[in-house]
């Protein structure tokens, strides 16, 4: 705790802008959690640049492709470089990074088909595959994860059976201290009832252990392999439970249900760049995209601080874009990126399409946040035992929590009142 606390509290600064100052990335540390400093700018970037210059050295990894570069893929995509390098600079500065690195960006994913990743399939629906695999009109988040190496995805390799048991065996060993795990689902813990995988029916926990003790970093993708997930609500009939309770190494969150694309490609591609993990927040989730409420950067907070809210969904208030505190939206609670990043090729989000937030980034969503259409209100200490969800990504304010929650319902109960539906 009081390590997390140290490391929380060295992170103030965003990247400098200037030359001569020193650069502290609060969103990067070394494996110890220490925050990365650099001395300049500069160095900062020709030490990512010697980084990529390495890794381009090393063999292309894809035996199943021809070896395009990215740039011809995208263009037979119908990409232009000019979209490529726009989506290099939204990468860049979600990562925290000055905005001039974003020819680095670009460059680290025309490098990500290098990097072996090993992706396993735990209890869940699949929907965080399906948030990068979506076939109709792929975006270039899409394009870059059909662009890696995929060593191991049971939704889309064509291997099944012993065989499949063998393509995992095989690069475990090819890639033994190189490659990336990737996990989806929540894992049932001390059973051998449910959630047996392969030809010999391994546990799902065993194959987490077997594939995390070789691995180089190891990502936990989605709400189900971050927190347990659905499978994990109460009375969680399986004992699922998150990847962290499984394996001893450390466990990167890229929670949501499902998670943005751009979140998953975003951790590869940190990954590529500084080849450390990312900084993180007290549930393991990377600052970079997890360290903003929702509420904060919502496109209908000036409703809720007008206190002009949708009291039922298709009231006349809906149709003007209201705030939808009242009807449920749990965005004062919930930490991610959503109103910034979109979905659908940046197209909306939930909120945008005029429902609220179900917190699907945070822990237990499906038992603390529930009802997805009721406000928590008054029910906000009982559902976190006055623990607070309502926490900043830098600090646990229980007490100033308790506080924000309760204005936040009586803000909403009285706005009720004063203002007309
Ligand atoms: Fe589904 Fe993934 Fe939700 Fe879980 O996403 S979208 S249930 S987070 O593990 O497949
Ligand atoms: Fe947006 Fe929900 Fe906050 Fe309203 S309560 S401002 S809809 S996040
Ligand atoms: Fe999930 Fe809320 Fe975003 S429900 S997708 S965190 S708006």
């Amino acid at each position: 705790m009081e390590k997390m606390a140290t490391r929380q509290n060295a992170v103030i600064n965003h990247p400098q802008t200037s030359d001569s100052k020193r650069v502290t990335l609060n969103y990067t540390q070394n494996p110890q959690g220490d925050n990365l400093e650099f001395t300049t700018k500069k160095g900062l970037f020709r030490k990512i640049k010697a980084r990529l210059e390495s890794l381009s050295k090393l063999p292309y990894l894809r035996k199943d492709k021809n070896k395009e570069e990215l740039s011809e893929v995208l263009l037979k995509k119908g990409v232009q470089r000019r979209d490529f390098m726009k989506w290099a600079a939204v990468i860049t500065t979600s990562l925290g990074l000055p905005a001039s690195f974003a020819p680095l960006t670009a460059r680290a994913a025309e490098l990500a088909g290098r990097v072996p990743i090993i992706w396993l399939h735990m209890a869940e629906c699949t929907g965080c595959s399906e948030s990068l695999l979506r076939s109709e009109d792929p975006g270039i988040d899409s394009i870059i994860f059909d662009y890696v190496s995929m060593e191991y995805h049971e939704t889309i390799m064509a291997a099944s059976g012993y065989q499949a048991e063998k393509s995992l065996e095989d690069a475990v060993k090819t890639y033994s201290g190189r490659y990336i795990m990737m996990v989806e689902g929540g894992i049932p813990k001390n059973t051998e009832y449910f959630l047996t995988v392969g030809a010999h029916g391994r546990t799902g926990a065993e194959e987490c252990r077997h594939v995390a003790e070789h691995a180089a970093a190891i990502f936990a993708i989605g709400t189900c392999s971050s927190f347990g997930g659905v499978q994990a609500a109460a009375p969680n009939p399986t004992n699922a439970q998150p990847l962290t309770e499984i394996i001893s190494k450390r466990v990167i969150n890229i929670p949501g249900c499902p998670p943005s694309e751009k979140n998953i490609v975003g951790a590869l591609i940190h990954y590529i760049l500084f080849q450390e993990l990312p900084a993180v927040d007290a549930f393991n989730r990377p600052k970079w995209a997890y360290g903003h409420r929702i509420h904060d950067l919502c496109e209908r907070r000036g409703h809720f601080d007008a206190g002009e809210f949708v009291q039922s969904f298709g009231d006349e208030n809906a149709t003007k874009g209201f705030c939808l505190y009242k009807v449920g939206c749990k965005g004062p609670y919930t930490f991610n990126n959503c109103s910034k990043l979109r979905f659908n090729s940046h197209t909306n989000w939930p909120i945008g399409a005029g429902h609220g937030c179900i917190g699907c980034s945070e822990p237990n969503f499906w038992d603390t946040m529930s009802p997805f259409e009721v406000p928590l209100g008054n029910r906000y200490q009982t559902a976190f035992s006055g623990a607070g969800a309502d926490r900043t990504a830098d600090t646990v304010g229980i007490v100033l929590l308790g506080v924000t929650a309760i204005g936040i319902a009586a803000h909403a109960a009285l706005s009720g009142v004063i203002k007309p539906k």
